[in-house]
Formats: C-alpha cells, structure tokens, sequence
C-alpha cells in the first residue's frame, strides 16, 4: 500500500477512467445477421417480428402473465400510470431517479413524498399510511438499486385503502421476492432497458401485468391508441421499442443470467474488503431476494470515515474512479417539487442523509477482481490519508 493518492499529487490508480458501469453488448458477429435481417426486410419498427419474439421471450424471463415493450422505462411507467387513471395524489419516495416524480408531474398528479427506511434505502411502510388522504390513488414504490420493497405490507395497505400499486422496478430485473419474479406484484411493474441497466437494448423499457385488459390499454397508449387502421381508441402516445432495440434485447437475454454470477462475485469482494473500514455501510438487501447485484452502493459516515461523500468523490475522480452521487440531488429538493408540502426536509430526514452520504461505486460485467481490488485500496489509503486531505481540500462541504 504504498501507493501516493492523486488528491496528495501521486498517479491516478486509472490511467483509463473506470466508470460506475458499462453496458453489456453483443458481439458484432451475434449482431450482424440479425440486423441484415432487418435491414434486407425494411420492417424497423411498430410491432414488427423482433418485438413480437421479443416480448414472447421476456414473458417468459420476467415470469409474468402479461409483459409489453417501450422505448423507455420512462415512458412505460408513464403509460401505466395512465392506463391505471390515476389521478390527485399518489406516494412515492424521494429516493430515486428523476424520472419517477417526473411521469407524475407529466400526468397531472402531485407527487407525495414518503421517507425511506435508512437500512433497506426503500419505502418506509410504517409512514406510508398516514401519508394516505382522500386525494390519493395510487403508490409508485421503488425497488431502490433492485433491493425488493416489503411487497406484503404494501399490498396490505393499498388492498385495505383501494389503492393501485406501480412497481418502479427499473433496477430490479432478474430480481426474485421469495421465489416468485419480481414484475408479478402490485397492479403493474415497470422496467428499464437503458444502456446504464443490468440488461439494456440500448434505450428500452416494459411493463409486466396480470390483468388482460390493463395489458390491452397498455399496448393501445403505446401506439397512439390505434387499434387498427380504422379505429383509434384512446389518445396514446408513441413509445414503441424498434426492431433493432428488440434484436439488441433478444441476443442480451441470453446474457443476464451469467451477468449476474460475474456481478454477485465481484459485489461480494468489494463487501469483504470494504466491510472492514470503519464508517462505512451498506444497503440491506431484504432476506427472501434473489437479487441482481445492479449497483454497489456505500453509504459514508464522515465522523468515522474521515472524509465526507463529498471529499470521497473529489479524491476518487483524481483516481480516475468514476463513481456516482446516486441519488443526490435528492427528488424532493428539486426546484420542481421543493415547495410541495410533504417535501420539508423534516419530513424526509432518512432520505436527505442518505442522499448526503452514498456514493455509487463501479460495478459491470467487464470488470476484474483487480479493479475492485485497486479501488477498495484506495478506500483504505483514503481514511488513513483523511487528515492530510482534508487539509489539500479545504473547501469542500458536507
Ligand atoms: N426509474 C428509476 C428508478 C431509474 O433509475 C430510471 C433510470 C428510470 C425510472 C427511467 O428509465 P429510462 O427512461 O432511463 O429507461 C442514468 C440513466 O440515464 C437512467 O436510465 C438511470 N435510471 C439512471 C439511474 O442513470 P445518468 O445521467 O447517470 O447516465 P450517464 O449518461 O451519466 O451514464 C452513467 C455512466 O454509464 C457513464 O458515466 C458511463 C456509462 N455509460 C452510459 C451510457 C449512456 C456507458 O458506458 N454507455 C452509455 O451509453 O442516468
């Protein structure tokens, strides 16, 4: 260990700068009949054979009755919400990307902010209730870096209060609750294809469901509501997933399994290393998951680490190490949303420590037991070093 840190003037650790992920990909020889395929057909998009094959195989992956693709994850949650109707206010946490507050907003909805349990980083169930006020339709959980939601108490509480449930399961694909695929629980569940995710068809999305006419809604919003030449039924949008999306997600498919083993041992070596610092912890994944390992997260505590997120971050890009603030700026402290009652950071204090301390570490397929090797050695030289930081960056706050 007695490599000089780049905050102190040293080399960086990555001459080439390793990123928080990298996308998996076919290679160009997988590819290449199937786009010749597409291409000699000229058939590049809505509903084409791809599509069709496509979702017929995620169906199957997923585990779910009824499963259809978008464009985005985005779009597909802001599908479902519609198709649902709901409306007023639905719960969600502030503990998430953008984009879910955002397809509220888009849909004419007010987004109620619920804290998060400070182990598990998902919905605070024992809240959730008393956020419920006549207004309220819905609940849009989050399985926060594929961690599993207590599914049981929230059906509970929506079953008891006649509230539809949407699954922002944008992180959890592959992800099992107690034996049974993640998508199969509340009204619908949405997923995220995009290049950062697990599994990706470069951008992409889909919905799972169990009730027939949800999934027929579904695919009518995601085609304009057209439902054939002579009949358009409901004023959709355009949210088709092309065919050479689908091509990229059928020959990834294949991949997701094996993904998942290379990600699980490289996620256990960086626990092994990085549980024996002090001041550093670690989200709890719930005990009946099968989980997918999609992100690796560490949340600081600056009085035992030494060094705040903040400074962490600063001394880990001089290493060529780029992690992520996931989730920071925390939802609720937007402009957009930051006068919305239930936005008080009082109300939200997990949330808004959590949002201050974590920091998202490298974690892909590509990656070697060196790399996390050499960036768990930094994390020591880190806190061993945090005084003599401290003093080279004095001007960043916590
Ligand atoms: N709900 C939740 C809980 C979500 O996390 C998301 C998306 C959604 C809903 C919406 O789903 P989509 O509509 O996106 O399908 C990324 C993604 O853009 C976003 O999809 C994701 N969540 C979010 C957590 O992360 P950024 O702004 O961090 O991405 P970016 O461009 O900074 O990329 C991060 C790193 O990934 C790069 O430093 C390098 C690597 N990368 C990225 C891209 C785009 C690649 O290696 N290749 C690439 O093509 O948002």
């Amino acid at each position: 260990m007695s490599k000089k840190l780049a905050i102190l003037g040293g080399r960086p650790s990555f001459k080439n700068k390793i990123y928080v992920t990298r996308p998996v990909i076919p290679s160009l020889k997988e590819l290449e009949p199937l786009l010749k395929d597409i291409l000699e057909s000229k058939w590049l998009t809505n509903d084409g054979p791809y599509v069709q094959q496509f979702e017929k195989q995620l169906r199957e992956f997923l585990g779910a009755p009824y499963c259809s693709v978008y464009c985005n994850g985005t779009l597909a949650l802001q599908l479902s919400i519609q198709a649902l109707r709901l409306s007023g206010e639905v719960i969600t946490t502030p503990f998430t990307f953008a984009a879910t507050p955002h397809t509220l907003y888009w849909n004419n909805i007010t987004p109620v902010f619920c804290d998060i349990d400070s182990g598990t980083y998902n919905l605070d169930t024992e809240q959730l209730e008393s956020l419920i006020s006549p207004k309220t339709t819905g609940i849009i959980p989050v399985h926060v870096f594929g961690n599993p939601c207590k599914v049981e108490q929230i059906e509970k509480i929506a079953t008891y209060h006649g509230l539809k449930v949407i699954y922002d399961a944008a992180h959890a694909f592959g992800v099992e609750f107690d034996g049974k695929p993640i998508g199969n629980f509340g009204d619908a569940s949405m997923f995220s294809f995009h290049a950062t995710k697990i599994f990706n068809t470069l951008e992409g999305g889909a919905t799972s469901c169990s009730e027939p006419n949800l999934h027929q809604r579904l695919r009518d919003l995601r085609n304009f509501g057209i439902k054939s030449e002579e009949e358009v039924v409901s004023p959709g949008i355009n949210a088709k997933m092309n065919e050479i999306e689908a091509a990229f997600g059928i020959l990834n498919l294949k991949k997701v399994r094996k993904s998942i083993q290379k990600r699980k041992m490289l996620f256990e070596r960086y626990h092994s290393y990085l549980n024996k610092l002090p001041g550093l912890s670690f989200q709890q994944i719930h005990p009946k998951a099968y989980y997918n390992y999609s992100y690796l997260t560490v949340e600081i505590n600056p009085e035992v680490f030494g060094l705040t997120r903040d400074e962490l971050y600063v001394c880990m890009r001089k290493e060529g190490i780029m992690a992520r603030k996931y989730f920071w700026p925390l939802c609720s402290n937007y402009p957009c949303y930051k006068a919305l009652p239930t936005a008080n950071k009082n109300l939200l204090p997990n949330a808004n420590r959590l949002s201050e301390r974590i920091l998202s570490l490298p974690l892909y397929d590509d990656m070697t037991k060196k790399d996390v090797d050499d960036i768990t050695k930094v994390f020591y030289l880190f806190h061993h070093n945090a005084e003599k930081i401290k003093i080279s960056i004095p001007d960043i706050q916590n």
